[in-house]
C-alpha cells in the first residue's frame, strides 16, 4: 500500500479523498491556489504546498508544478478526484512516466472514452446498443440528410465534449447547419478539436448511470446505478440509486452491459458507464465517465462499500474483494448538491464570507462539504460548496429525511439553491418518479416567474 498520496484536487473532494487516506493511514499531501490558503483541505492534509495562482490554469491544471510537489515530498501515486486532470490523458501519462501511480485507468483508456464518438464506435462494435446516430460529421449535407433520415429532434455532440460545451439540439432542419458550426466552433475554441457527432434526440428519457469497480487482476463488477435525470445546462442538481424506473430484470441488463463496456477497454479502477433510459426501458449507451463522480455518495449508502478507499487500494494492486452476485442495492439514497448561487437571478454564482452555518446530522444523514463558518468562498472555481446525502429503508422515508435534512441546514452569507431542491422533491413527479431529462427546465420556467 501507498504510504503517502498527493491529492490534486480542492473542495469537497480533496476533503474526501483526505479523510480516506486518514482511515487508511496514508499520509496525505495537499496542492493548493493562492486564493485557497485558508481552504479546508489546506488544514487537513498533512502537507500543504502552495502551487501559483488562482486561475486554474496558473494552479490545480499546472501538471508539472503538481508532479513537482508529488516527487519532492516523496509521494507515490496521485488522487485527481473529479474534473480538474482527472480526465486528462496527458497528466496520466505524465504521472507515469515519473514514476507516481495515477489513481484512475490508464491514460490510454481515459483517451479512448475521451474521445466519445471512438467510444460510442468502439461500444457499438463491442454490442453495447448505443443511440441511432451518425459516428462522425464530415460532410454536412451528407450529416443533414442522415438526420432527416432519422427524423428531427437531432443532438449535435462534440466528440471531445464534457461540461456541457459543444452541445446542440436541433429541432428542425433549417436549424442544422448553424447548429454544427456553432457547436464544432465552441469545442474547437474549448478543448481545441471541433469533431462532432449526431445522435437522435431522446425525450421522455431518464439518465441513468452504472458505477463500476474493475481491478487490476481483471475483476470488473457493478454498484448498481444513479438516476441522474434532474440536471440542467449538464449540471446535475439531485442524483438517487436505486432508479425506481428500473426491474430486476433491466437493471441486471444494464449493469452487464457496463461490465461489458468495461471489459472491451481493458478498464481499470473506478468508472461510470451512462446511459439513457426509454420508456420502453430499453437503454442506450452515451458515454463512459473514467473518473470518481460527484454523486458517489449515493452508491455508497445503497451498496455499503467506500469507493474512495477502494480506488486507491485497486491502485495498488490490491483485488476487489466482492463478487457480482455480493453486490445488492439495499434502501434508497438521496443526494442534493448545494451550490452557492441565485436560482431566481438565472443561478448567478453567489459569493463571500459563510456568516452562519449549521449542518443538519443524525442517522444517514452525510453532508459533504470543505466549507466552515467565517470561511469565504473564493470566487474562481465552481459553485458547489456542498452535497446533502441521505439514505432510508425505502423512497418515500429517503425523499421525508431530505426534505427535513434540508430545513435544517443553514447558510447564510451566501445565496443557495436549497429551498429550490426542496421544492423539487415536493413536487408529484420527483415523488412518483417518472421524472425525465426534461423535467428540470421545464420546472423552472414556472419556478422563476
Ligand atoms: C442526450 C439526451 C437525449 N438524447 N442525448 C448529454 C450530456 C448530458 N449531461 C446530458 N445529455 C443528454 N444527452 C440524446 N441523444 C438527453 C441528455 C440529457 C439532458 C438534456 C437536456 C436537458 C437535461 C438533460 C438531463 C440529462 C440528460
Amino acid at each position: 500500500m501507498f504510504s503517502k498520496i498527493l491529492i490534486a484536487n480542492r473542495g469537497e473532494i480533496a476533503v474526501r479523498i483526505i479523510r480516506a487516506c486518514n482511515e487508511m493511514g496514508i499520509r496525505t499531501v495537499a496542492v493548493y491556489s493562492e486564493a485557497d490558503a485558508e481552504a479546508l483541505h489546506v488544514s487537513l492534509a498533512d502537507e500543504s504546498y502552495c502551487i501559483g495562482p488562482a486561475l486554474l490554469k496558473d494552479s490545480y491544471l499546472n501538471m508539472t508544478a503538481i508532479i513537482d510537489v508529488a516527487i519532492a515530498t516523496g509521494c507515490q501515486a496521485i488522487h485527481p478526484g473529479y474534473g480538474l486532470l482527472s480526465e486528462n490523458p496527458r497528466f496520466a501519462q505524465l504521472c507515469e512516466k515519473c514514476g507516481i501511480k495515477f489513481i484512475g485507468p490508464h491514460w490510454s483508456v481515459i483517451a479512448k472514452m475521451g474521445d466519445k464518438d471512438e467510444a460510442r464506435r468502439t461500444m457499438k462494435g463491442a454490442g453495447v446498443p448505443v443511440v441511432p446516430g451518425l459516428d462522425e460529421i464530415g460532410d454536412i449535407a451528407e450529416a443533414k440528410a442522415f438526420a432527416a433520415a432519422i427524423g428531427y429532434p437531432v443532438i449535435v455532440k462534440a466528440s471531445a465534449g464534457g461540461g456541457g460545451k459543444g452541445i446542440r439540439i436541433v429541432r428542425k432542419e433549417e436549424d442544422f447547419e448553424n447548429a454544427v458550426r456553432a457547436a464544432s466552433a465552441e469545442a474547437q475554441s474549448a478543448f481545441g478539436n471541433g469533431k462532432c457527432y449526431l445522435e437522435k434526440y431522446l425525450t421522455d428519457v431518464k439518465h441513468v448511470e452504472m458505477q463500476i469497480v474493475a481491478d487490476e487482476a481483471g475483476n470488473v463488477v457493478c454498484l448498481g446505478e444513479r438516476d441522474c435525470s434532474m440536471q440542467r445546462r449538464n449540471q446535475k442538481l439531485i442524483e438517487e440509486s436505486p432508479c425506481v424506473l428500473l426491474t430486476p430484470e433491466v437493471r441486471k441488463e444494464m449493469a452487464d452491459a457496463a461490465v461489458l463496456a468495461a471489459r472491451t477497454v481493458g478498464y481499470t479502477n473506478l468508472g461510470t458507464v451512462e446511459f439513457l433510459l426509454d420508456k420502453d426501458k430499453k437503454f442506450y449507451f452515451m458515454e463512459m465517465n473514467t473518473r470518481l463522480q460527484v454523486e458517489h455518495p449515493v452508491t455508497e449508502y445503497v451498496t455499503g462499500i467506500d469507493v474512495v478507499k477502494w480506488q486507491i487500494r485497486i491502485a495498488a494492486g490490491i483485488e476487489f474483494i466482492y463478487k457480482q452476485e455480493d453486490i445488492r442495492l439495499r434502501g434508497c439514497a438521496i443526494e442534493c448538491r448545494i451550490n452557492s448561487e441565485d436560482a431566481r437571478m438565472n443561478f448567478r454564482p453567489s459569493c463571500g464570507r459563510i456568516s452562519l452555518l449549521h449542518i443538519p446530522g443524525g442517522p444517514w444523514v452525510r453532508f459533504d462539504t470543505a466549507i466552515y463558518q467565517d470561511y469565504t468562498i473564493p470566487p474562481y472555481y465552481d459553485s458547489m460548496i456542498g452535497k446533502l446525502i441521505v439514505y432510508a429503508r425505502d423512497r418515500t422515508e429517503a425523499i421525508r429525511k431530505m426534505q427535513a435534512a434540508l430545513a435544517e441546514l443553514v447558510i447564510e452569507g451566501v445565496q443557495t439553491n436549497a429551498e429550490l431542491s426542496s421544492d423539487i422533491l415536493a413536487s408529484d413527479a420527483f415523488k412518483n418518479g417518472s421524472y425525465c431529462t426534461n423535467f428540470l427546465d421545464a420546472f423552472l420556467k414556472e419556478y422563476v416567474k
